[in-house]
């Protein structure tokens, strides 16, 4: 069991941590699936987050949730990439965290997911959370403990 005397970190706002929206890969609801596929493959990102035209959080878009949406009986339909609105077939069901969060909710939720979307109360988009963020983090408080 590892044990850290100090636990002070843990209350700090997440707020040092977040990766600011202007670096974060994203798409409009907008957007058709076509341009999605291209962004998802051009950065390497897994899993992406979807705004509206003011800037607010509305879901999450995947390499797997674009597939999915274009897969016919047979084969791929890839022609009907530019007919989808990512807004159709984005994920809703997703994790946020508040900017005013503590780095200790940002842990636990990152057991389960491999970054957070970092929301203001009126659910504008502020950036990420990821994982490699908070583990560096936390690596730096064990190895001083
Ligand atoms: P994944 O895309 O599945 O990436 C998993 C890990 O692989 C990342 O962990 C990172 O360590 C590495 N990685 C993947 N693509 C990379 C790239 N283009 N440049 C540098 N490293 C890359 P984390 O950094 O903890 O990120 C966790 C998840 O957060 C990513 O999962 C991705 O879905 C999202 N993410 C991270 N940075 C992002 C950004 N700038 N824009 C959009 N999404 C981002």
């Amino acid at each position: 069991m590892i044990s850290v005397n100090n636990k002070e970190f843990l209350f700090t706002p997440i707020g040092d941590y977040i990766i600011p929206a202007e670096k974060v890969a994203h798409v409009q609801l907008g957007n058709n699936a076509e341009h999605a596929l291209l962004v998802l493959t051009k950065t390497g990102y897994s899993s992406i987050p979807v705004l509206d035209a003011q800037d607010r959080l509305q879901g999450l878009l995947s390499m797997r949730t674009v597939t999915d949406s274009i897969l016919g009986l047979a084969h791929i339909e890839y022609e009907r990439l530019p007919d989808l609105k990512v807004g159709e077939i984005m994920k809703t069901d997703i994790p946020r965290i508040l900017t005013t969060d503590r780095f200790q909710r940002g842990l636990d939720m990152l057991i389960d997911y491999p970054f957070l979307c970092v929301v203001e109360e009126d659910g504008t988009f502020v950036g990420i959370l990821t994982r490699r963020v908070i583990l560096k983090e936390l690596k730096k408080y064990i190895y001083s403990a």
